[in-house]
This record gives structure tokens, sequence and C-alpha cells, in this order.
């Protein structure tokens, strides 16, 4: 069965998704979307995802939708390799790092929010200001963490959920100018991860909707 990502080469939620998809070994057709065109609101989108969002899986007959949903589907249908510790009370760290950066950074930095702010007014600067305040404010909370469970990643010596949203995540750290110096076990953790074959797959530069710097 042949499973179809829709996808947007930079966007962090469908990045995700492909970090994912690659550690478990897990082939598909890439759809593109513009998100800044606004593919995404389009009927034919819709149609797959109401919500509008990316990513969304098509794995013949369901649509996945939500990132993190689809690397829990992903563990729960393929557990090798894992990409969550055996125990509860690692798994739930884990889980903890993910949903720092999925539920309390990108929502405030996504696209349709920096559209809102501009439209409220907000010049570029101040967007990108906001932008970097809430990606720090995450990354205070999950250096100390990372520095105390990782070695080599974000928990312990094998990717694991929490690198999936975590190295999408710098990537935008990268892209919105954000020191990182002050996150040397992030920093460490992205070197890391570079040398990894899935990172380097799901990288948005090897994405056939990637554009040039
Ligand atoms: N919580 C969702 C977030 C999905 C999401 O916000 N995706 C972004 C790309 S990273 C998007 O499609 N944005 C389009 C827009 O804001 O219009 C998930 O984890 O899948």
């Amino acid at each position: 069965m042949a499973y179809t990502l829709y996808s947007a080469w930079r966007a962090t939620a469908p990045y995700r998704v492909r970090i994912g998809l690659a550690l478990k070994g897990v082939g598909y057709d890439y759809v593109a979307l513009d998100l800044i065109k606004g593919d995404q609101r389009e009927p034919e989108y819709r149609a797959v995802n109401p919500q509008g969002l990316t990513p969304a899986l098509d794995i013949g007959g369901h649509v996945l939708t939500q990132s993190l949903a689809i690397l829990e589907w992903l563990e729960e249908t393929r557990p090798e390799p894992a990409i969550l510790p055996k125990a509860a009370l690692d798994r739930a760290v884990v889980r903890a790092m993910a949903d720092i950066v999925a539920c309390d950074i990108h929502p405030l930095n996504n696209t349709r929010v920096g559209r809102e702010l501009h439209k409220r007014g907000i010049d570029p600067e101040g967007i990108l200001a906001w932008t970097q305040r809430w990606i720090k404010d995450g990354f205070d909370t999950l250096e100390p963490m990372v520095a105390k469970h990782g070695k080599g990643f974000a928990f312990g010596e094998q990717p694991t959920i929490a690198d999936c949203c975590l190295i999408p995540q710098i990537y935008s750290a990268n892209r919105y100018e954000v020191d990182l110096a002050p996150y040397p076990a992030i920093g460490a953790v992205a070197e890391r991860a570079a040398e990894h074959p899935a990172f380097q797959s799901a990288h948005p530069n090897n994405q056939p909707d990637a554009k040039p710097a």
C-alpha cells in the first residue's frame, strides 16, 4: 500500500513526520504544498485534511493528521526500531520534550500566527522578535532536560520522538536567527542527527519542493 505524505519542505510539523517515517524505513509519495501561496487552504487539500494544516498522511483509505499522532501511530504499528524508550517514566520524559516543541513553541510561531500578526499591523521585525522569544523560551526548558537525559540524541543514544520534534525546531531556530550558543546540549543533538541518514533524508533541503537558499 503506497502512502502519501502532504508536506512542505521547511515546515516543521511535516518535517517531524518525515524523520519518523525515515527512522522506521517507511516509503511514501510526496505531495508538496506551498504554504505561502495558501495551498493548504484550498478546497482540494481541505478535502484531505479539513484543518488545512500539514502534515497529512494518507495510508490508503485513511488520512492521518497531527504530527505527534502520526509518530505515535508509526510506533504502535512498527515497534522496531523503537522511537520511544521502554520504561513508562522514560516515555513520559520523551513525550514531555516533544510536547514542549509541538505544543508550547510551534503553535505560537506557525505560519498562520505570523499571518495574523502581520494583519494586525506588527512589522516584520516585531514578528521575528516574537518568533525568537518563544523558541528561546522552549529551548531554555529543553536544554537542561537534554543535558540530563541525552547521550547523543535528546534522550539516550537512539533517536526518539523527542528528536523528531527537536531537530525541525532547531532548523527553524536557525532560520529565524536564534543564537544557539546558550544551548550546547541541544546543539550537540543537532550535530549527531546531521550524521544520521534518516535525519539527512528528511532535511528540508532534500525535499522535492526545496527552494534554493
Ligand atoms: N499540531 C499540528 C500543527 C500543524 C501545523 O501547524 N502545520 C503547519 C506547518 S509546520 C501548517 O500547515 N501551517 C499552515 C498555516 O499556518 O497556514 C501538527 O503537529 O501536525
